[in-house]
C-alpha cells in the first residue's frame, strides 16, 4: 500500500492520504481543480444557452411542496413484505441519498409490528394511571395547552445493523443501517404530566402501550421516563406522520427504538417492568452463558462512513470528502477518528455543529485518494469516554447470537478500480 506523501501540501494527518480537516476551510476554493471538478479551467467558457425550462412558464403554487420529480429514486428502502402480514415490518432511511443529521419525515424509517392505525385525533387521548396520586386522561386539545419543548433526537431501531454483525452484505448502507434516523421532535414532556397525577409509594417504571391492532407495549425505568422523555406530537415542525405515530409517540432519546411507542394512549405506572411479548420475545441479548440480557435500552456509541461507501465506485484518484454519521445513546459525540489504512493510523474528522446529545452528528475528512487500496473506517467516542467497538469486542458486549445492538466499528474497502465493499478489519 503507497503512502500519501506527508511533507507535501497540503498537510497528512494519518496514513494513506488523510488530510488535515483545516483544507476544506482554507483552501475550499482552490479545491475545484484539483478534485478534477473544474474540467473546462482551460477551454472558452461560452455563456449559457437558455435551457428550455427558460423558455416557458413553469408550474404555479402548491399546497405541500414535494420533491422534485428528477428526485423520484430518493425513496425509503422497502424490506421483503411477508404475504400473510403485509402490514408489519420495516422499511430503511436511505442514508447514502442524504445529507446533514436531519432526516425528511417522507424517509424516517419505519418499523411496524401490527400496522399503522388511521387514528382520529378527536377521538384520541392519552390515560395515565396505576400507581399514581390522581389518575388523569387529557385530549388532544388538553395536552397541546401544556408548555412544550423540542429536541433533536435520533431513533434508531436496536436491531439495526444486525446484517453487519452476523455477515459482512454488499448491500447499500441504508439497507444495512438504515433504521436510523434523526428529526426536530416537539412535544410535552412527560415529567409534567406525571408532576399532574402524582406518584404512589413504589412507583419505578411505567409501561406504555400503543393503540394500534395488537398494541406494542413497553416498559421504560420511571428515572428514565423523569428525566427527558417527551409525549412528541410534532416532527420537524409538522404533526407527527401517522407512520410515526400520529398524533403522539413516546421520544426516549438514546434508547432503543422499540421503547418510543407511537400511538402511545396509555401509560400505567408500575413497580417493576412488564415484561411484556414485545420485550421477552424480543430486544434481549443471549449471552454465551445461557443468561439473557433484558432493558439494555440505552444505544452505545456508534459512526459510519456514508461518503463512500459499499456499492459507490470513486471516479479517479484525487480530493474527496469522506463523510458520515455518529451518534451515541449516552450523551453528545465527542470525537470520530478516521482511517483510511485499516485501523493503521487514525485521525480526527471534522464535526459539523450543531454538536448534540443523543443525535447524530455529521462529521467530514479530506482525503486525498492515490488510486490504491484503502480500507476505511469511523470511531466514534461520546462525552461520556465510551468508544466504538471493534467488531470483536461488540460481539463479546452482547453475545454471538441475537443480532441487536450492534455497534461494532464498519469499514469499506477501496479497490483499485475505485468501487468500494463491505469487509471486516
Ligand atoms: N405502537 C408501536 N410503537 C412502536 C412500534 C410499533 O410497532 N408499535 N415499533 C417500535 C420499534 S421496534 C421502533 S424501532 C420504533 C420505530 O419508530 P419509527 O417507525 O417512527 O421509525 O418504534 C417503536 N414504537
Ligand atoms: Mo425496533
Amino acid at each position: 500500500m503507497s503512502q500519501a506523501d506527508a511533507s507535501a501540501e497540503p498537510e497528512a494527518v494519518a496514513g494513506n492520504g488523510l488530510l488535515h480537516r483545516r483544507l476544506f476551510l482554507t483552501r475550499g476554493l482552490t479545491l475545484a481543480g484539483a478534485m478534477g471538478v473544474a474540467g473546462h479551467a482551460h477551454a472558452q467558457v461560452a455563456p449559457p444557452k437558455h435551457p428550455e425550462w427558460m423558455m416557458r412558464q413553469g408550474t404555479g403554487l402548491s399546497g405541500y411542496g414535494q420533491p422534485s420529480k428528477f428526485e423520484d429514486g430518493v425513496k425509503r428502502i422497502m424490506g421483503q413484505p411477508n404475504p400473510l402480514t403485509p402490514t408489519l415490518g420495516s422499511t430503511r432511511t436511505p442514508l447514502e441519498k442524504l445529507t446533514g443529521m436531519i432526516t425528511p419525515n417522507g424517509l424516517h424509517f419505519e418499523r411496524h409490528h401490527s400496522s399503522v392505525p388511521d387514528i382520529n385525533p378527536d377521538a384520541h387521548s392519552l390515560l395515565i394511571h396505576g400507581l399514581v396520586r390522581q389518575p388523569q386522561k387529557w385530549d388532544m386539545s388538553a395536552l397541546m395547552r401544556y408548555p412544550m419543548t423540542s429536541v433533536i433526537r435520533f431513533i434508531e431501531c436496536s436491531g439495526n445493523s444486525g446484517a453487519a454483525k452476523r455477515a459482512v452484505p454488499q448491500t447499500s448502507v441504508g439497507q444495512i443501517h438504515g433504521l436510523l434516523s434523526c428529526s426536530e421532535w416537539t412535544g410535552v414532556k412527560l415529567s409534567h404530566l406525571l408532576d399532574e397525577t402524582g406518584l404512589a409509594d413504589g412507583a419505578s417504571w411505567i409501561i406504555a402501550e400503543g393503540a394500534e391492532a395488537s398494541s406494542m407495549v413497553r416498559s421504560i425505568p420511571l428515572k428514565t421516563a423523569l428525566d427527558d422523555v417527551i409525549v412528541a406530537l410534532y416532527q420537524n415542525g409538522e404533526r407527527i406522520r401517522p407512520e410515526q405515530g400520529y398524533p403522539m409517540r413516546l421520544l426516549v432519546p438514546g434508547c432503543e427504538g422499540s421503547v418510543n411507542v407511537k400511538w402511545v394512549h396509555r401509560i400505567k405506572v408500575v413497580n417493576g417492568p412488564g415484561h411484556s411479548r414485545d420485550e421477552t420475545g424480543q430486544y434481549t441479548d443471549l449471552l454465551p452463558d445461557g443468561r439473557a440480557l433484558q432493558y439494555t435500552l440505552i444505544l452505545g456509541p456508534k459512526s459510519l462512513i456514508i461518503h463512500p461507501s459499499v456499492g459507490m465506485k470513486m471516479s479517479q484518484p484525487g480530493f474527496y470528502e469522506i463523510s458520515g454519521l455518529a451518534w451515541s445513546g449516552h450523551g453528545a459525540v465527542r470525537r470520530v477518528e478516521v482511517t483510511a489504512d485499516g485501523g493503521k493510523s487514525w485521525a480526527d474528522a471534522e464535526l459539523t455543529e450543531p454538536v448534540l446529545s443523543k443525535c447524530l452528528t455529521r462529521f467530514r475528512m479530506p482525503w486525498s485518494w492515490n488510486g490504491g487500496p484503502a480500507t476505511l473506517a469511523s470511531r466514534a467516542t461520546d462525552d461520556r469516554g465510551n468508544v466504538q467497538p471493534t467488531h470483536a469486542v461488540a460481539i463479546a458486549n452482547y453475545g454471538e447470537v441475537g443480532a441487536y445492538h450492534y455497534n461494532g466499528i464498519q469499514p469499506w474497502a477501496v479497490a483499485q478500480t475505485g468501487e468500494v465493499a463491505n469487509v471486516r478489519m
